[in-house]
């Protein structure tokens, strides 16, 4: 039996402001992840197409997706950093997968219909497809492992469906050009092109949720800006927003069966952990039976401590545009050079002249 070799590949849309959410959820993951593996690294900026399609600064927007990763530690020599689009090769493996994907999975997607809300028909068709385009993503370099936020677990497994079908459907091509090899799903046996991801979401904060409503996930489109940490926020900012979430009367409990029912305590509780990269016993054993009073104002100091020099460097790699394309530009070039090499491929196993 064989085995694919490990690769990590995960993406950041390039919508707005970077979050807490974002950070704790993906891009730390994402620094951990480089020691030991292979990692690639993408903006995907033609993700941010499918929810608005025209962007005031576009450009902008993605230059600030690569300067938080930079900033935040992941190295581009030795990995890849690059933007979606420099790379067509995800939106030519993207079409193969909408004729592989069925209508019935699609429907399934609950970021679709939160995301098209009431006004279905409206949507946009990429919008629907999203999920297609990031198996595509992923498996046009045969990633293995897809560091995300809890909130991307359903199209992950999406994109296991999408590249067991066409490992199925194609298996006598792929035999027969030679480009498989024998992996065991399950207890199964299979002849495989494509590996089935596995998401790494672990850790104490998978999802953060807002801060002004701890059953609502921290995002990018929250109306309030309260409801984030936002990366490129201030001390006085973080501060401001840490000091009003909201909480319930209560103190902190012991041990993480009283955070049951108490969704803003576990929010926060889970934030502190992530950022002092702990456990959320190791917390509560410190901070049972304190107040909030207590509590938020170590959580403050933490998560500006945490966040002031990945900000800081933000802002320093932003103010030099050409650094940041350069580094896209060298990413790019050698992501296309993997891309192909699969395209190639897949071309042959469906049986398009070449
Ligand atoms: N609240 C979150 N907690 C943990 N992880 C999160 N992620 C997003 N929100 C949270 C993870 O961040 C990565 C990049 O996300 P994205 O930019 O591709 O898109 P998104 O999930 O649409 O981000 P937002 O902020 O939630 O945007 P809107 O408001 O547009 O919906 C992913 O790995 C995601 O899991």
């Amino acid at each position: 039996m064989g085995e694919f070799r490990p690769l990590v590949f995960s993406g950041v849309q390039p919508t707005g402001n970077l979050h807490l959410g974002n950070y704790l959820g993906a891009i730390r993951k994402f620094v951990a992840l480089q020691d030991g593996n292979d990692c690639i690294y993408c903006v995907v900026d033609m993700h941010a197409l499918t929810a608005q399609l025209v962007h005031e600064d576009m450009p902008g927007q993605i230059r600030s997706i690569a300067a938080a990763f930079l900033a935040a530690g992941i190295d581009p020599v030795k990995h890849i950093v690059f933007n979606q689009s420099a790379v067509p090769q995800h939106a030519e493996l993207a079409w193969i997968f909408n004729c592989v994907a069925r209508i019935g999975w699609m429907n399934r997607m609950t970021q679709f219909k939160d995301k098209a809300g009431k006004d279905r028909e409206n949507a946009s068709l990429g919008l629907y497809a999203y999920p297609s385009l990031m198996a595509a993503d992923i498996l046009v370099y045969r990633a293995t492992h897809v560091p995300v936020g809890d909130d991307q677990k359903q199209h992950l497994e999406l994109a296991r469906d999408i590249a067991m079908k066409f490992n199925m459907d194609f298996a006598d091509h792929i035999r027969r050009t030679g480009t498989g090899i024998d992996i065991t799903v399950g207890e199964e046996p299979v002849h495989a092109y494509f590996p089935m991801v596995e998401p790494l979401i672990e850790g104490p904060a998978p999802r953060v949720m807002s801060l002004r409503d701890g059953t609502k996930k921290m995002s990018k489109s929250d109306a309030s800006d309260l409801s984030r940490i936002n990366l490129m926020d201030d001390e006085d900012a973080i501060a401001k927003k840490i000091r009003k979430a909201k909480t319930d009367p209560e103190g902190l409990p012991g041990d993480i069966a009283g955070l049951a029912g108490r969704p803003e305590a576990d929010n926060l509780v889970g934030i502190y952990a992530a950022l002092a990269d702990r456990t959320k016993p190791e917390i509560l054993s410190e901070f049972g039976g304190q107040q909030f009073s207590v509590f938020k104002p170590a959580l403050i100091e933490l998560a500006i401590a945490t966040l002031a020099p990945v900000t800081g460097e933000m802002r320093r790699l932003m103010a030099d545009p050409g650094h940041i394309d350069a580094v896209l530009r060298d990413g790019s070039a050698r992501a296309r050079e993997r891309a192909e090499k699969t395209m190639k491929e897949v071309r042959d196993i469906i049986g398009f002249l070449q």
